[in-house]
């Protein structure tokens, strides 16, 4: 079987869908995960977290790299700020911080350079991919990168973006072939207390470990559990998960209450307007179809 292989730049810590994003991930022999990155706030904390998921699957082998915790320009968090989850870790194992000597970055230009075909998935703020673009642009404008982030369909902000607009901003002036998910299809991947109930009742170890940070995650933030991230697995799985349309957008800048917004750029006048560019967005998601991998496959 001709595997798909895909690196994963993460925020794993605060909300559960990264976690789970990895677990569906880890359990289809179709895709093979050749390494992580880490992004937003404390990565080291949020690259411990990643390892001990890892582990729970035996797969210590893949590379986890610490990268960017700041955005590009702004200081508006602190960067050393805890993971929520970060606790379970802790009670589990003391700190286990390790240095991985290199750069985000660089392991993802270095990894591109060994397959062009692998597949980037964001499932956090842009930093560590427009790095990576700032570094040497034309290996990225010819990476596949698919992004959890935006609102497409509304002129709503999106928390991927507002962690780092300049980021964002980068990675679609820079990557020709982007597709992003954003908030207006992930937002309706809400998870019922009935499929948690049904994991609770598996016994399974990897399962236990995700719903007790599903548990810290909603005593934190009283959240819905939404698999935003999850949805960029289940498109590698089954490509009609979501619609794509091509768009012609930049990520707005200024702005008291559009900073993070995508401001789309193609023509108003225009019935059937031409759009420049080869990026793509999801305008739907089919919920059958991506409730029935995570039925069949999580
Ligand atoms: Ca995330």
């Amino acid at each position: 079987m001709e595997k798909t292989r895909i690196l994963i730049d993460t925020d794993l810590g605060d909300d559960v869908d990264d976690a789970a994003a990895f677990m569906l991930a880890l359990r289809c022999p179709e895709l093979e995960l050749v390494g992580v990155t880490t992004v937003y706030k404390d990565t080291e904390k949020r690259a411990e977290m990643v390892r001990e998921l890892l582990s729970l699957y035996g797969r210590e082998d893949i590379p986890v790299v610490a990268g960017c915790g700041r955005a590009i320009v702004e200081r508006r968090f602190d960067e050393k700020e805890e993971p929520i989850q970060y606790g379970i870790l802790r009670e589990r194992r003391g700190p286990s911080e390790r240095e991985t000597g290199i750069r985000a970055e660089d392991f993802i230009l270095e990894e591109l350079k060994k397959d062009e075909n692998l597949v980037i998935l964001g499932m956090g703020a842009m930093t560590n991919l427009a790095m990576a673009c700032m570094k040497d642009p034309e290996r990225m404008k010819k990476a596949k990168v698919i992004a959890m982030g935006g609102a497409f369909l509304s002129s709503r902000p999106e928390w991927n973006i507002i962690c780092d607009p300049e980021a964002a901003a980068i990675l679609l002036e820079t990557v020709d072939d982007l597709v992003m998910l954003g908030l207006d299809v992930t937002k309706y991947l809400k998870i019922g207390r009935d499929r948690l109930d049904a994991w609770k009742k598996r016994g399974d170890a990897c399962m236990d470990y995700f719903l007790e940070g599903v548990e810290r995650f909603q005593e934190a933030t009283g959240y819905p559990v939404t698999f935003h991230d999850v949805l960029l697995i289940a498109c590698l799985l089954d490509g009609q998960v979501v619609s794509l349309r091509r768009g012609q957008f930049a990520v707005e800048l200024c702005g008291t209450y559009t900073r993070g917004t995508m401001a789309d750029r193609s023509n108003y006048y225009e019935i059937s307007p031409k759009i420049e560019g080869n990026f793509r967005f999801a305008d739907q998601v089919d919920l059958e179809r991506f409730f029935a991998i995570l039925d069949s496959r999580f």
